[in-house]
């Protein structure tokens, strides 16, 4: 299920609660309540990135976001930092954050990629071409969509070469950010090229201005912010449906009690366009399978032995995909379900590359890529090492590793490790699909 990340701004001049909670305790009962509302993580942040806004010094964010993340921490909630500066986060991380959601995607401080690996946290990459007093001079795009996922690949390469891992990542095209309408609604409309970075999305539409004009009155008059959470809901539904990991949102109930309903309605276990294609309504035509590989072998170098780094050995990999396949028994077409055969090129991509020390390391990534595809809704891996450098007589050694599709808390932190890429399809799922349009 994707979670629900409620907005906290401890700032004067937020766009939809600019001021009301800038005051420390205010800040940390309105986190409270979101709580109580159902968020599953609280997203604090002490500087406004409305259009137009001006920087804050640090010393005033952090005097803004510390005590409010700190608070919140010590009562065991998630907290993320919305922060663009490293120094403020490192702070929040030290005060009990756990993911660092930095606007800039890592452009705004150099050092921002260092804290991160060095803290091993969850690190969120916004789209993002310049500060927001000037941003909105910057939304010129040929392709939106290309462009977006072509930059926030740059990111990611950036950060995976300052040594952050990859289930650190997590990705957000930036709506409204160097974004006009049109390019929002286009980023809605087609995840596809996002889907490629293979990386869990986050989406944050919330009370924005798109929404605003979507919603004008005959005279032109955009829709206030604090009147937009209804059109936001529907989004975030759509972002569900496209596989999104979290919404970032003011209005925490009725986002959670709409994706309560999807959930309740299989929605949010349907996110294949393939299926949706098929039975359009989809709501009780559902069929549970299993697709299983075994034996899959593949010539690798992972191990704690040097000498297994050097002289690497053949590894064996089983994999057993708990699957939604009705579309596919209906259809009789390939496009509607798992292939097997593409699967086994992605896991003997993973067994043959970057080499890992642990088993239950290379298990993990093998049902991260199992669980990219979002008809898998349960994966197991086992992974053989039958030459495993015993000096005992032995047939086998081997580790099973099993995801299951959902997210919570402990996802969002990375402590569950396989829900990852669990929150992407792979199957051309996306908003435009499901709102009929050709993508
Ligand atoms: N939008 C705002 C602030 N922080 N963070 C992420 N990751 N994604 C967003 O879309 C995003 C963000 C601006 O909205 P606000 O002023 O209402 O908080």
């Amino acid at each position: 299920m994707t979670s629900v990340m409620g907005v906290l701004n401890v700032t004067p001049d937020s766009l939809s609660d600019g001021g009301r909670y800038l005051d420390t305790v205010a800040a940390i009962e309105h986190g409270l309540a979101l709580v109580a509302d159902g968020a599953d993580i609280i997203d604090v942040g002490g500087e406004s990135t409305r259009p137009g806004a001006a920087r804050v010094d640090a010393q005033v964010e952090l005097d803004r976001v510390l005590p409010v993340v700190a608070a919140l921490s010590e009562q065991g909630i998630a907290v993320s930092v919305d922060t663009m500066r490293a120094s403020v986060a490192a702070a929040a991380l030290a005060a009990g954050a756990g993911v660092i959601n930095d606007v800039s995607g890592g452009l705004a401080d150099p050092d921002m990629a260092r804290v991160v690996a060095d803290a091993g946290c969850r690190w969120v990459l916004m789209h993002w071409r310049g500060h927001s007093e000037h941003m909105q001079q910057h939304a010129h795009y040929t392709d939106v969509c290309a462009e977006v996922a072509a930059e926030l690949t740059e990111r990611v390469s950036a950060a995976r070469e300052a040594g952050v891992s990859a289930e650190q990542l997590i990705i957000d095209p930036g709506l409204g950010f160097a974004k006009t309408a049109e390019h929002n609604w286009q980023l809605l409309g087609d995840f596809s090229a996002l889907r490629e970075l293979g990386l869990p999305l986050l989406v944050g539409a919330s009370r924005k201005a798109f929404l605003g004009a979507l919603l004008a009155e005959n005279n032109g008059v955009a829709r206030p912010a604090t009147q937009r959470d209804a059109a936001t809901t529907a989004i975030s539904v759509l972002a569900a449906l496209a596989g999104a990991w979290a919404v970032r949102v003011h209005d925490v109930r009725s986002t959670v009690d709409a994706l309560a309903v999807l959930h309740a309605a299989g929605g949010s276990e349907r996110k294949s366009n393939a299926a949706n294609r098929v039975n359009p309504m989809g709501l009780d035509n559902t069929q549970r399978g299993v697709i299983a590989l075994h034996g899959l072998r593949a010539f690798g170098y992972h191990g704690v032995h040097p000498s297994e780094r050097e002289l690497g050995q053949e590894f064996v990999v089983d994999a057993r995909l708990e699957c939604e396949m009705g579309a596919a028994a209906r259809s009789d077409d390939l496009a509607h379900t798992v292939s097997y055969a593409e699967l086994a090129d992605q896991l003997i991509a993973v067994l043959t590359g970057e080499p890992v020390r642990l088993l239950e390391t290379l298990a993990q990534r093998l049902v991260t890529i199992c669980l990219a595809d979002p008809r898998v809704l349960a994966a197991e891996i086992t992974v053989h090492k039958p030459s495993a450098p015993l000096p005992h007589a032995f047939t086998d050694a081997t580790v099973t590793l099993r995801g299951d599709r959902g997210s919570n808390v402990g996802a969002l932190f990375g402590d569950s490790g396989s829900n990852v890429g669990a929150l992407w399809g792979n199957s051309g799922s996306n908003v435009g699909a499901l709102l009929g349009k050709q993508t």
